[in-house]
């Protein structure tokens, strides 16, 4: 309908089955608003922390477990208020010597107080909202190899500090091998005295983040498990919107907003409410901007839930038993990567929801780079994961996942027998009805006529991306065979498309340059005439021409005039 020309058959009904409880409904009590410090009591950090936290008993109009303790600013301490940290011109050097350590302004991490306060960040609905008085406990679960001590420890207090005391069941550390003395007996030492039950479990090697975070679920005495990334901080009111979601439907599965704590300066950055989970061919996850279907089903409330294609995958909460129910995770995946498309996949396929919730927000540290070791090779550990997901999840999508490189196509996925199996024992659902019904507007098309290279047949060369950016010309060379930058797709919205680019032309003797394909037809509608082999711009009427002088690179937009120069195939039906 109108955007996506694709239709929407199980949409009316998905939003039947699962809004049980309006926010409306619950949302009677009395507003927060008001003097939050009344009643409160200073607990100091135990001599342990820097600060005081102060512990506010709200309890005359707040419901027991809203004793969320509130973190006060500490004037003249760095990065307070999740302000940006200053490195002073003489440490620089320093600076930039710990940087490596973590990939993160190590330096800047260590100035800033482990309780240090931030604003409250929330959209001002947020801050009015009540959710269901009895919510279920949660167990926190931290699963690090090498992290820093600041930013662990960070993490652990700023559940500490901001999660109502009676929700909160305990926090798990799961050491994941690592090889830093202070990640020892000195962090066991140090957890013992928390005043949440905290303790760190350890895996015998390196096992990844996976398997670590399947330890770590294991010891989950709470009624939900709430996985968090070791580097960390949990806003005001981060807790209750996850779990109260999850008490509305078991089944549904809650993010929160992931803002951007700065690997430079460690400011805290409010990311955007309107971004959601995709992936491109390659299986990478990507941000990308919600279309206006999804806010017109959640009636343009930007507070409301908001249901997701796929998830970052380090920080949700999720039902306990419903996490085993639907198969916890694969343990055939290593180290890092995959397992949070192969979860969002299984938990929409398998007949589970995916959300983000906007009224819930936590700081993480994105870096650039992984500062860890991928014993074997990051390539392969990645791929051999990527190909676990394309292998259970993707049917005959994964083809697109196979054309991006040769490497995925050697990767090995290893025995997926159990996880095939799970699939069946679930009865989940097929790839083509998640993209039908969960992301019409995925980068892998639901109907394609063609996925392939597409070939002039005067020359011998073959449409080309070259590797080059949004906005440029498309090029054109040498068939070479290997798929890669040579595989387009041509979907039945009749556009001429390479992952999450599209032959576009503006004009009527060209360019054609590559632009972010919008699904709108327009400059980038284009019509294969299986006939005459032309590949015709549907706006201008031209068709679609080789390179005329032998220097240039890129394919032109001429009038029709039967020439061989105009005659395209797409013969080599994907098979690699
Ligand atoms: O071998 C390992 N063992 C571990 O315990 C490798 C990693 N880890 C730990 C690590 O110390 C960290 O606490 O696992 C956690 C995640 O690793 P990161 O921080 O290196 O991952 P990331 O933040 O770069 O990557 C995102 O994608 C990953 C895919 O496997 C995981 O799902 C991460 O949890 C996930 N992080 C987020 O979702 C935060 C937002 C990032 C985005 C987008
Ligand atoms: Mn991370």
């Amino acid at each position: 309908a109108g955007e996506y020309d694709v239709e929407l058959p199980n949409a009316e009904r998905l939003v039947d089955d699962n809004q049980l409880v309006d926010d409306n409904e619950i949302n009677t009590e009395k507003s927060l608003d008001g003097d939050p410090s009344a009643g409160s009591a200073l607990i100091m950090g135990q001599g342990f922390a820097p600060g005081g936290i102060s512990m506010t008993y709200r309890s005359v109009v707040l419901k027991k477990w809203f004793q969320a303790p509130t973190v006060r600013e500490q004037h003249g301490q760095p990065g307070e208020m999740g302000k940006p940290v200053k490195i002073p011109a003489d440490m620089k050097e320093v600076m930039k010597e710990k940087f490596k350590e973590n990939q993160f302004n190590l330096l800047a991490s260590d100035m800033i107080s482990l309780n240090r306060s931030l604003t409250d960040v929330r959209h001002e609905n947020c801050r009015r909202k009540h959710y269901a008085s009895k919510l279920p406990t949660t167990s926190i679960v931290i699963v690090f190899h090498n992290e820093a001590w600041t930013t662990l420890l960070r993490t652990v207090w700023s559940v500490i500090n901001r999660s109502p005391r009676s929700l909160l069941k305990e926090i798990i550390l799961v050491d994941d091998a690592s090889e830093r003395d202070f990640l020892g007996k000195k962090l066991e030492d140090y957890v013992a005295k928390l005043p949440v039950r905290t303790f760190v479990l350890r895996t015998e090697k390196r096992s990844g983040l996976i398997r670590a975070r399947l330890l770590g679920a294991e010891h989950v005495t709470g009624e939900v498990i709430t996985f968090l990334d070791a580097h960390c901080e949990c806003t005001e009111g981060w807790l209750e919107p996850l779990l109260a979601r999850i008490v509305q439907n078991r089944r549904t599965v809650v993010c929160p907003i992931i803002d951007v704590i700065s690997d430079e300066t460690f400011e805290y950055i409010t990311a955007s409410d309107s971004t959601w989970g995709g992936f491109n061919w390659k299986l990478n996850f990507r941000w990308y901007r919600v279309p206006s279907r999804e806010m017109a089903r959640r009636n343009n409330d930007r507070t409301a839930p908001l249901r997701t294609p796929t998830m970052a995958g380090g920080l949700f909460s999720i039902d306990k038993d419903y996490f085993y129910e639907i198969g916890s995770y694969d343990e055939g995946m290593d180290i890092w990567g995959g397992e949070n498309l192969e979860m969002s996949f299984r938990i929409w396929q398998c007949g589970g929801i995916l959300e983000i919730i906007p009224c819930s927000h936590v700081g993480h540290v994105f870096r650039d780079k992984s500062p860890y070791t991928f014993p074997g090779g990051v390539a392969k550990i990645v791929l051999h994961n990527a190909a676990r997901v394309a292998e259970v999840w993707l049917d005959e999508w994964r083809d697109f996942y196979y054309a991006m490189s040769t490497g995925a196509r050697k990767a090995s996925a290893g025995d997926v027998s159990d996880r095939k199996n799970l699939r069946e024992r679930l009865k989940c659902k097929s790839f083509r009805w998640y993209l039908e019904n969960v992301y019409p507007e995925s980068l892998m098309p639901l109907d394609y006529y063609y996925l392939g290279e597409i070939r002039n047949s005067e020359t011998e060369t073959c449409l080309d991306t070259m590797g080059r950016k949004y906005n440029e010309k498309v090029g054109i060379s040498y068939c070479h065979g290997l798929g890669g930058n040579q595989v387009f797709a041509y979907t039945k919205r009749q556009q001429i498309m390479s992952d999450d680019l599209c032959l576009d032309a503006s004009s009527s003797n060209g360019p054609v340059n590559m632009v972010r394909c919008h699904n709108m037809g327009g400059n980038q509608e284009w019509v294969y005439d299986a006939e005459e082999k032309w590949i015709r711009h549907t706006n201008t009427g031209q068709c679609l021409q080789r390179a005329t002088r032998d220097d240039a690179n890129t394919p032109l937009l001429r009038p029709c005039d039967y020439s061989k120069g105009q005659q395209w195939l797409m013969e080599s039906k994907f098979k690699w």
